[in-house]
């Protein structure tokens, strides 16, 4: 991690940062974050990000002492500060605060907000092969829209998908896919795209919007659309997206191979354009 964090309008020393045991965030998961991928030092999709987190806050009721060019100040900063000029991300977190435990809001209580920049390489290997996932029971709550620190369904699911040598949680309800336990989920099947629409049963991926503007772009049809399980295995493209992952090919589902088991034509198109509007340097990518 890079030594220097902003919490609260302070820059500070990862180190010195403390919050005390009776903390909304620690306590209750009574808050909200953005993981926000840097690329040589540049913020990708800042506006997106902060945008969504400004929604977030608001369906918890959570109005933060700083407004969105403050924060987006505050990152940019940091950024700065700490010289980073490698591939990194920006963990960012608001909670409603520290307060005596009580189910019930505080009153008067001014929430805790912090933002660190971590080192993060681009996960090239898994770009270029794409990875195994399984589908699961989507066991979340209805309001998954929220980006909210109650991670403990998707953390469980993680785990599921390794434990079974997989990278991913294909999540269903009622055998319709939502999402994964930390992406969003695309399915290819005769140059059509499919991924469920925006509802309150996914995270609208900041990935997934502009996913759906390259495939806009590039003249593909996409159809935000619920797509079942069972299609899973007539599928000739598999994909998920998230700001860790970027657009990664799905190659294996459960005992099924999707395609030719390897990225589709489609799928590699996307990336291509991702690593455009990115800007990510030519040299990193090996292929
Ligand atoms: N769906 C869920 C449940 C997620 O947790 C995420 C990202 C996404 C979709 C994709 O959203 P973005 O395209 O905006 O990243 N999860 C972040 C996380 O917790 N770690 O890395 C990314």
């Amino acid at each position: 991690m890079y030594p220097i964090v902003w919490s609260k309008g302070k820059y500070l020393h990862k180190d010195s940062l403390m919050f005390p045991l009776e903390e909304r965030g620690l306590q209750f998961g009574d808050g909200v974050y953005e993981v926000i991928r840097v690329y040589r030092g540049d913020m990708y999709l800042l506006d997106e990000h902060i945008d969504r987190l400004y929604r977030s806050l608001e369906s918890i009721r959570i109005t933060l002492n700083f407004t969105p060019e403050e924060v987006k100040g505050a990152l940019k900063n940091i950024v700065e500060r700490n010289k980073v000029d490698e591939d990194a991300f920006i963990y960012l977190q608001v909670t409603r605060g520290s307060a005596a435990r009580d189910h019930l809001f505080p009153e008067n209580v001014e929430p805790n907000i912090y933002a660190y920049v971590k080192r993060k390489k681009r996960p090239i290997e898994l770009l270029e092969k794409g990875v195994k996932a399984i589908t699961l029971k989507d066991e979340r709550w209805d309001n998954c829209y929220i980006k909210s620190l109650n991670l403990l369904p998707n953390v469980l699911a993680k785990q599921l998908a390794a434990d079974r040598g997989a990278f991913e949680a294909i999540l269903h309800r009622d055998n319709v896919v939502t999402e994964g336990s930390s992406s969003n989920i695309f399915l290819v099947k005769d140059d059509v795209i499919y991924t469920h629409p925006e509802s309150k049963y996914i995270l609208s991926g900041c990935v997934r919007s502009r996913v759906i503007h390259f495939a806009n772009e590039l003249g593909i049809n996409v159809r935000e659309e619920p797509f079942h399980v069972s299609d899973i295995e007539k599928a000739d493209e598999m994909f998920l997206t998230s700001s860790t992952s970027e657009i990664m090919a799905i190659v294996q589902v459960n005992d099924m191979t999707i395609g030719e088991g390897k990225p589709g034509e489609i799928t590699r198109r996307l990336q291509k354009e991702y690593e455009k509007d990115a800007a990510i340097v030519q040299e990193e990518v090996s292929r």
